[in-house]
């Protein structure tokens, strides 16, 4: 039975490392791990996945792979254990879980064509074949004894009665096997890996010409000198990345396209990259910020981006915002990887800087951010506006299409909420007695940020010195000087934004629009 589970497990092997070659010829995203794994992201609660992006950040698609390579590993582990005495069906489960991801690569959204099912197919088709040859070793010479049986029996005791079965058989067909797996797996990897070369040298010859409407020089004050605050520009391989994609889309400029129509577009347009590249550029710094993020969490990033003005390109096209007459009141986009995100068509078109961003702090989008168009709307939360690998925009209804994320319980408009962050000391620090620098930084997109307030245990709310104002859109970073006195201390962070509201205490969860509450920091001085 112990060398039926390895025959199993080598099957296995075989049949993923055969579909991922066959994955390099259709496509990466189809080769069954992926495709499984994208399937249950989207079929995943959305508690369950706040819940993995809480724990395991940016690192919840690996943990997510890993665990479908678990499930996986045992599975073929029983069926090659089955094989043992029922042949026919340890192979033909292998066909069964073959099918399943077949299945789940044709329904991809991004899925285009019923070649995205070949690799899993495939590799089944090899996995079963395999578990049935080496099976076939382990029963092979039968003793008079166990053929009079009738019974495989004594294969399954292999380990002890060498003379039951075809041992030089079994190691040579098992030990070229795992050396073919591998080596086809390698090759399939590498090719995999190497794919999207074209998309690469795209956005390596892309320069970006100099925006005719630069950004204003970012105020000397507005970022502090304070070890451990956050950098006022958050550098591109800092920048915090949440998206469903297992594969990042690697995306042709040359071939990009964006479509614009819907309802109540009189003039349906489709854009190329170059359209957008000799458009008017604005340059704006922008502050974005994931509705998935905990109070005082981590997903929130602030860049200087380069881009077209979204609403130009809408008026372009003949589209009215709802306040003059627009028939749409909700913008959809969509991008390779078959994400939807909905966005109010009034934010967009009310003068505030909602862009098609083509670059990032001073080069073309990164990849994992969205080469070679991804849209920024100041104020929104990223999942109702900041759709990367962007290829369509459709003007609808709120009341007739929820996408991706609302049809998962977000909500279908969502302002990001007024927060603050303490970024020093850092939770169950131990700083010296004498003057401790606390600092951090406080958002309120599009609204600004105007007061920022910070609470040593049950004392009276003091006035933290707040850094120059970049604009409206951006975070402000802000510090107090606090005389700590030995003992364990709890400090509370509140802001006020430019309406006079100040942060709520009441604390929620971020589904379904973004957490609230006042964060705070634990420390002990010594
Ligand atoms: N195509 C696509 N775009 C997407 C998403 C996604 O899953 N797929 N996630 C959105 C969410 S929830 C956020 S917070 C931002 C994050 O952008 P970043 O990864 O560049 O920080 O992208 C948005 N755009
Ligand atoms: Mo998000």
């Amino acid at each position: 039975m112990a060398l039926g589970a390895l025959s199993g497990v080598l099957a296995g092997f075989a049949s993923l490392a055969l579909a991922e070659l066959v994955a390099a010829a259709v496509r990466p995203q189809s080769s069954p791990v992926i495709a499984v794994g994208g399937a249950s992201i989207d079929a995943t609660p959305a508690a369950v996945k706040d819940w993995a992006i809480r724990h395991f950040g940016t690192n919840d698609k690996l943990v997510l792979q890993l665990g479908i390579l678990a499930v996986l590993a045992v599975l073929a582990l029983t069926l090659g254990a089955l094989a043992v005495w029922f042949r026919q069906v340890g192979a033909a489960g292998f066909l069964v879980f073959g099918g399943i991801g077949a299945a789940a690569a044709v329904s991809r959204p991004d899925s285009t064509s019923l070649a995205d099912a070949l690799p899993s197919l495939v590799g089944a088709a090899a996995g079963a074949l395999l578990l049935y040859v080496l099976v076939g070793r382990l029963t092979k010479v039968k003793t008079p004894a166990s053929a009079a049986g009738g019974g495989t029996w004594e294969a399954g005791d292999g380990l002890s009665s060498s003379a039951g079965w075809d041992r030089r058989g079994f190691v040579l067909a098992a030990v070229s096997a795992a050396a073919a797996s591998a080596a086809v797996g390698g090759v399939g990897r590498s090719l995999n890996a190497s794919r999207g070369q074209g998309a690469i040298a795209s956005r390596n010859r892309l320069v970006l010409p100099s925006p005719q409407s630069p950004a204003q020089p970012i105020p000397k004050g507005a970022g502090l000198r304070i070890p451990g605050i956050s950098a006022f520009v958050t550098p591109n391989a800092d920048f915090y990345r949440v998206d469903t994609a297992l594969v990042v889309p690697k995306l042709n400029a040359a071939s990009w396209r964006l479509r614009i129509h819907g309802k109540g577009v009189r003039r349906p347009t489709t854009y190329s990259f170059d359209d957008l590249l000799h458009r008017e550029l604005i340059e704006r710094d922008i502050t974005l910020t994931c509705v998935s993020n905990e109070v005082g969490g981590p997903y929130v990033g602030n860049a200087r981006w380069i881009g077209v003005r979204l609403a130009d390109l809408l008026a372009e096209c003949g589209i009215k915002p709802p306040s003059q007459g627009g028939a749409a009141d909700q913008l959809v986009s969509r991008s390779a990887d078959g994400m939807t995100i909905g966005s109010p068509v009034e934010d967009v078109m009310d003068g505030r800087d909602a862009m098609l961003a083509l670059g990032m702090n001073g080069e073309p989008l990164p990849f994992d951010h969205g080469f070679p168009v991804r849209m920024v709307v100041p104020g929104l939360y990223g999942f109702v506006s900041a759709c990367k690998w962007i290829e369509d925009i459709e003007l609808t209804t709120f009341d007739s299409y929820d996408p991706y994320w609302v049809k998962r319980g977000w909500s279908r408009r969502a302002p990001i909420k007024t927060a603050s962050r303490i970024d020093t000391p850092k939770p169950f620090a131990r700083p010296k007695a004498g003057t401790v620098m606390i600092a951090g930084v406080a958002w309120a997109q599009h609204r600004g940020v105007d007061r920022v307030e910070v609470r040593i245990d049950d004392g009276p709310w003091q006035e933290a010195d707040l850094a120059g104002e970049d604009t409206r859109d951006t975070w402000r970073q802000w510090s107090l000087p606090w005389r700590a006195t030995k003992g364990g201390h709890t400090l509370t962070v509140r802001a006020t934004d430019r309406t006079g509201a100040v942060q709520t205490d009441k604390r929620t969860r971020t589904i379904p629009d973004g957490a609230s509450g006042w964060h705070s920091v634990v420390v002990t001085v010594e």
